[in-house]
């Protein structure tokens, strides 16, 4: 008897696993087919659905520092020639200001780097993305136009990633934006913050509305589109947990990974230093301007600002440099000479690729007695 009734229990266990593995496997489906066919109307559908139903961390529920708010500069919405809507007869409604927190996101998000990506069908995913890498909402008036820019070198196999990922959340998102390849030429030592302020320069020279930069690395990917890309009050550090820091902040001072500033308080800091060169030490002296400034970093809640960083080496001619522990207790006095206002750099080639605006560019090379670091 007391056998059968074991028996009898055990089987129940065994289906509710089952049915709950079930569960997982649906769940799982749908987050992973949401991501890779947006384009298809079933899953935009459900999209759209999803997004109505109330986030945890929406509006007045959202924990500190994850509201969405807008810098003195992001405020202003972007010009009549900006807006997708300009040109609609007067008998059309007026287009609304796109709202602060989009309908359709969908939460966390099932990144992996296993299957294999084309350049081919992350175009055939993007038809709505224009030359360039441009995107504008067509039903609503975004408040922000914002210029995403990535320092980069040697990386394609990274950037077809990043383009299939980040194309469908910025567009959940509600944006304006341009995405920006920042491509170091020549094999000298790498500089990825003086690439980041070439990149602000050269953004501006396309679009002169552009009034929010992100700056973000080519192999970083959010897992939550909650973490809205755009600008804030403050500077803004959007990759507060990464999968290789085990989702936490490794110190309450870092600023790597990706970031953004409003053109204001970018210009107030005098961009980003132009003496970096080789691996670290820039974000941080990204953070001191920022603090020496009288600006406070901004970050989402740790369970939205999640990554996934694609695996790598240390790329060959980015080796870590022996003078960053010197050069961030100077900032106070460098940054006020170095940075945007002495930024010396010589514009290679733009090219206009159907997803990105690629921006090759010469910025010269360490003095002499850096030259190994
Ligand atoms: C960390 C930070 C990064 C930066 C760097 C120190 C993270 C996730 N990121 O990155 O923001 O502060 O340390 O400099 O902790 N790149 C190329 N080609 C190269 C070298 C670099 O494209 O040959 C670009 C690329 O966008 C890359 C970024 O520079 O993602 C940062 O370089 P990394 O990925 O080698 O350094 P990592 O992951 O330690
Ligand atoms: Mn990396």
């Amino acid at each position: 008897m007391t056998r059968l009734l074991l028996g009898v229990t055990l089987e129940r266990i065994c289906k509710a696993v089952l049915l709950l593995c079930l569960l997982h496997f649906v769940i799982i489906m749908i987050l992973y087919f949401d991501v890779y066919a947006q384009h298809l109307d079933f899953f935009s559908r459900f999209n759209a659905r999803n997004g109505s139903r109330a986030h945890p961390f929406s509006n007045s529920s959202r924990p500190n520092g994850t509201a969405a708010s807008y810098g003195a500069a992001g405020a202003e919405p972007p010009s009549a020639s900006a807006r997708p809507g300009a040109n609609h007869s007067s008998t059309e409604k007026p287009l609304q200001p796109c709202q602060e927190v989009p309908p359709g996101l969908v939460g966390r998000l099932l990144i992996e780097f296993s299957s294999p990506m084309s350049m081919e069908r992350v175009q055939r995913e993007n038809p709505d993305v224009r030359r360039g890498g441009k995107y504008s909402p067509q039903d609503c008036v975004p408040r922000q136009k914002v210029a995403i820019l990535i320092p980069f070198r040697h990386r394609e196999h990274h950037l077809k990633y990043w383009l299939h990922y980040l194309h469908p959340i910025l567009r959940r998102q509600k944006v304006a934006y341009g995405i920006y390849i920042i491509n170091q030429f020549g094999e000298d030592t790498f500089n990825r913050a003086k690439l980041l302020n070439v990149g602000f320069l050269e953004a501006l020279k396309d679009d002169e509305e552009y009034d929010c930069f992100i700056f973000s690395d080519v192999d970083l990917i959010p897992m939550d589109d909650r973490n809205l890309y755009r600008c804030y009050e403050q500077p803004r550090h959007f990759a507060v947990g990464m999968d290789k820091f085990g989702f936490r902040l490794p110190y309450a001072g870092y600023f790597g990974g990706v970031s953004g500033l409003s053109k204001s308080q970018f210009l107030k800091i005098n961009g980003f230093p132009n003496e970096y060169w080789g691996w670290g030490g820039e974000d941080d002296d990204i953070f001191n301007r920022i603090s020496l400034n009288g600006m406070k970093v901004s970050r989402p809640d740790i369970r939205i600002g999640r990554y996934r960083m694609i695996k790598h080496e240390r790329d060959k001619h980015n080796e870590p440099n022996p003078q960053r522990f010197t050069k961030i207790q100077n900032t106070k006095m460098t940054m006020k000479r170095d940075g945007i206002s002495s930024l010396q750099y010589r514009v290679v080639e733009v090219s206009r690729q159907p997803l990105y605006t690629n921006v090759t560019v010469e910025i010269g090379r360490p003095p002499p007695r850096l030259a190994r670091g």
